[in-house]
């Protein structure tokens, strides 16, 4: 492998066969890396298939920032049909996996079929192996990484799934380095679908750089410019966990599944809560705003504290004590569960045993049973715990609840509540994957305040101005589109206000290409047009725009007399459609694909047009 860097790694479980293929140029200019990458791959490649059998890919795509020291440019996107939502899934996951897979030499790795066995992977350079893992199968997370780089050095870059995975837990996620998690919408299941455990990668090769002198510039003043921005020193304090004083504030926490929107504990489980637990930071490769907040939990081991988890996992089940919330967070690392679906799968539980619609489920705020219930999923190992491992959606169906069950396209929507804010409602409701915040973040620019400024008090009032459109349409191409395809940490720019402007150049030096900021966002519009594509491919054309509301609940449950209006959200999303250049029914034209230079999408979609 002389080529560097932009080669595709694939490996065959079924037949074992290793291959290696170069990236065309034309499809890097186009889709850039990362998330646009594995869109087009899996357009390409993965069709009309069910999630969990060999059919399915798992994409694991690097983009032009990894493998380089590039500012917190040690992100990783996972990619597959998502066995959650049956359409498009991805996540992203900052681990050492990301600088060692491009310094093995590639840009991706393809995974398909399936092996009878359990195995892993492990990937030195040019060198792949299929290996047993019969001795790994069972074991949580930490313990495979401990084992494995007990063979293979401290270093090594290491993904694994946990019991979740194996069990095929609909929402089981991909870990690394005890406490990253990426894949939301089930990628852990597909790995343990394939019985594949983890994959180990050791590259020693230089990642190739056009322009050396430039890049070894930029980013030597990025780094030293990112400690001087406002808000460095309480960031490196609490991370992400200043959000939830703020939510709580602004009445967007979700509490108690999403029936409240305050909490009375909040002080016990929020950002300075925290810092009083706090034993240690952890972070992501090439970072120098490391953000993982590690605390000693109920049993006195570590678990590492993100906004979300602690949102999903503490309020909206009803925990108020941040030790608790703290075990219940660890076990999902260990058993490689995402955070989100699980606190939104205990909490739909939960309201419906208090409704009295099940039994065996711990009311909110029950710990002991909670605990209980998490183990139960993570093994499916009786009736309700299999229910409930395949998501709120399938659950929620089973049980005839669909009222209780917050989603939109089968993805647990994260940790904001939405009765008073229609943009984020529309940010949920569109965003590429299913009801996940990383997209469009719009609800810190809708209430006018964010978490780390002083406290000044919001002048909120409820609105649905299409400016609102407009803005979850720019966040989505920036968040979902530029730092997805790069793969970079976005929570630079979105923290601490970093400027765009240097990643623009920072690729440029890279690829040696010369892209604008406009060059990027029409890139972002492309895959967000054909991700969309993708799932109205696999939906078979069952696609209208009711597929893009919001849950429900926030439609139809007053809370302090409060809930959003169906007609003008259905206004706002028009103008949403509008921008994108998508039909009345939330297709991209042919037109729009064309402009877009998706042609080869063309004949699939057009009947469905
Ligand atoms: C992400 C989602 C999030 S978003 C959180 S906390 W967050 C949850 N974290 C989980 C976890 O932890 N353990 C677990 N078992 N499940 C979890 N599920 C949830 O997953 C994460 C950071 C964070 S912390 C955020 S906002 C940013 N996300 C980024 C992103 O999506 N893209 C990008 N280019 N940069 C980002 N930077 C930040 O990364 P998913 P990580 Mg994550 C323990 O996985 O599927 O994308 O969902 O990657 O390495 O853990 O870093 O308040
Ligand atoms: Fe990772 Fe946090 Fe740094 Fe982003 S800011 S790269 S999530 S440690």
């Amino acid at each position: 492998n002389k080529e560097g860097s932009t080669l595709i790694l694939r490996v065959n479980l079924n037949n074992r066969k290793v291959t290696v293929e170069p990236v065309a140029e034309d499809v890097l200019k186009l889709f850039i890396g990362g998330r646009g990458l594995a869109a087009k791959i899996l357009w390409d490649e993965v069709k009309d298939v069910d999630p969990l059998s060999a059919e399915n890919k798992l994409v694991i795509a690097a983009g032009p920032f990894n493998g380089l020291r590039t500012p917190s440019g040690g992100k990783l996107v996972l990619a597959a049909k998502s066995p959650l939502t049956g359409g498009y899934g991805d996540g992203n996951i900052g681990t050492l996996a990301s600088v060692h897979l491009r310094k093995a030499g590639y840009m991706a790795l393809i995974i398909e079929g399936a092996s009878e066995k359990p195995v892993y992977l492990y990937i030195e350079d040019d060198n792949v192996s299929i290996l047993s893992a019969e001795g790994l199968w069972g074991l949580d997370t930490f313990e495979t990484e401990r084992r494995l780089k007990q063979i293979y050095g401290e270093n090594v870059g290491v993904l694994s799934i946990g019991p979740a995975g194996e069990n095929l837990v609909r929402f089981a996620v991909v870990i690394s380095q005890e406490g990253r998690a990426g894949g939301r919408p089930g990628i852990g299941a597909v790995m343990g679908s394939k019985k594949l455990k983890a994959i180990v990668i050791k590259g020693t090769k230089e990642v190739p750089v056009a322009d050396k002198p430039a890049f070894d510039k930029l980013t030597q003043e990025v780094f030293l410019r990112i400690p001087k921005l406002a808000g460095y020193q309480f960031w490196m304090r609490q991370g992400t966990m200043a959000t939830l004083e703020w939510a709580n504030k602004n009445k967007a926490l979700p509490v108690r599944n999403f029936l409240q929107t305050k909490f009375e504990y909040s002080r016990t489980v929020d950002g300075y809560a925290m810092e009083a637990m706090k034993v240690k930071k952890r972070g992501c490769p090439n970072c120098n705003m490391i953000c993982g907040n590690i605390v000693l939990d109920k049993e006195g081991k570590e678990s590492e504290l993100d906004y979300e988890n602690v949102a999903m996992l503490g309020p909206n089940i009803g925990i108020p004590f941040l030790n608790q919330v703290a075990v219940v967070n660890r076990l999902a690392d260990q058993y490689g569960m995402d955070t989100i679906s699980l606190g939104a799968v205990l909490a739909f539980a939960m309201e419906a045993a208090e409704k009295g619609y099940i039994k065996d489920a711990p009311k909110f705020g029950d710990y002991e049973k909670t605990i209980d219930l998490v183990t139960r999923i993570a093994y499916r190992k009786d009736e309700l715990a299999d229910i409930l491992a395949d998501g709120v959606k399938i659950a929620s169906e089973k049980l005839n609840l669909q009222d209780l069950a917050m989603h939109v396209k089968g993805l647990e929507v994260s940790a904001y509540n939405c009765y008073i804010y229609p943009a984020m409602a529309l940010a949920y409701a569109t965003c590429c994957i299913g009801a996940h915040h990383k997209d469009a973040w719009v609800i810190a620019w809708e209430i006018g305040t964010s978490p780390l400024e002083e406290s000044s008090e919001s002048k909120y009032e409820i609105s649905y101005s299409p400016q609102k459109a407009l803005k979850v349409v720019e966040l989505q191409r920036i968040r979902g589109g530029l730092f997805e395809m790069l793969t970079a940490c976005r929570l630079p720019w979105v923290e601490l206000g970093l400027e765009l402007d240097w990643y623009v150049k920072i690729l440029n030096a890279i690829t040696g290409w010369n892209y604008s900021m406009e060059d990027i966002y029409n890139a972002a519009d492309r895959v967000y047009s054909l991700i969309r594509c993708y799932w109205v491919r696999e939906y078979k054309g069952n696609w209208d725009r009711k597929m893009d509301y919001p849950p429900e609940r926030w439609f139809t449950l007053d809370v302090e007399g409060k809930k959003l209006d169906k007609a003008e959200y259905d206004k706002l999303l028009g103008e949403y459609y509008k921008i994108r250049g998508w039909n009345e029914r939330g297709i991209p034209t042919k037109q729009t694909l064309q402009m877009q230079k998706l042609d080869f999408v063309i004949p699939e979609i057009e009947k469905y047009l």
